[in-house]
């Protein structure tokens, strides 16, 4: 078989797996939120320094991709929330399958809300529905101001962009203004949040944003047809 129908192949079997996920997410009211950026982007930090906002009793599961090593569910498992790596052993990107087998032995209902952290990034992750609710696209001012326009695939998919790393702005030469104007030029109308996981400037932003768009789910579950 050829290239391209196999990797329509892949892709289609994947939509199909993604849509159920889709439909179980919808049906339990779990928010599905599936976190990309290019290695080392600063995902698992954003994670961190949201779950120690969290209170104890939120109905958080976080589900992390790397590679290889356990260490992102180990610094993610310290807040003390439903944690599982998922080691993909050289696949760049989480699929579908991946998720579905991670979530078997979680009671689903008893989840408000799925973080996922996919494996570090900018392009494979990007062609793999997980049956999210929403794709957030992290991005540090240390990888430089043309990444929306090298790797527009993401940017144009992810409802938000996070712009991490902001402290480090004095010592690099990242044009903010330009990466804003980039990123909305792939995708106009895209959110666009700076913030610092280091000294938490703009972390309120970022949980206000988790907030609202965990009810404006909550509502299009509301507004879904019910059963005939
Ligand atoms: N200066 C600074 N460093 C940060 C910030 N956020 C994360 N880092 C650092 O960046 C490095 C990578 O952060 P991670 O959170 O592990 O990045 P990641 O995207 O989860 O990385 P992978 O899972 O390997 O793709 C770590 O050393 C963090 O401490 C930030 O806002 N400012
Ligand atoms: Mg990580």
């Amino acid at each position: 078989m050829s290239r391209l129908p196999l990797e329509k192949k892949v892709l289609g079997e994947n939509d199909r797996i993604a849509a159920r996920l889709r439909e179980r997410f919808l049906e339990r009211q779990v928010f599905c939120l599936n976190l990309i950026s290019s290695p080392g982007a600063g995902k698992t930090s954003l994670l961190e320094r949201t779950l120690e906002r969290f209170s104890p009793n939120t109905r958080v599961a976080l589900l992390t991709g790397d590679i290889q090593t356990d260490n992102d569910a180990k610094r993610l498992a310290r807040f003390g929330f439903l944690v599982k790596q998922i080691t993909t052993g050289g696949t760049c990107h989480l699929d579908a399958r991946m998720i579905e087998r991670a979530l078997a032995d979680w009671p689903l209902e008893s989840l408000d809300t799925l973080l996922i952290e996919n494996v570090g990034n900018l392009v494979c992750p990007s062609s793999y529905d997980l049956g999210e609710a929403a794709k957030v696209v992290v991005l540090s001012v240390a990888e430089g101001e043309d990444k929306p326009l090298k790797y527009p695939a993401i940017f144009f998919k992810a409802e938000l962009l996070v712009l991490n790393k902001t402290d480090l702005l004095p010592y690099v030469s990242f044009d903010i203004k330009k990466a804003r104007a980039y990123a909305l030029q792939v995708h106009p109308g895209m959110e666009i949040i700076e913030l610092s996981c280091t000294t938490g400037a703009g972390l309120d932003d970022w949980m206000k944003w988790l907030g609202r768009r965990r009810e404006s789910a909550k509502a299009e579950k509301a507004l879904a047809p019910g059963p005939a």
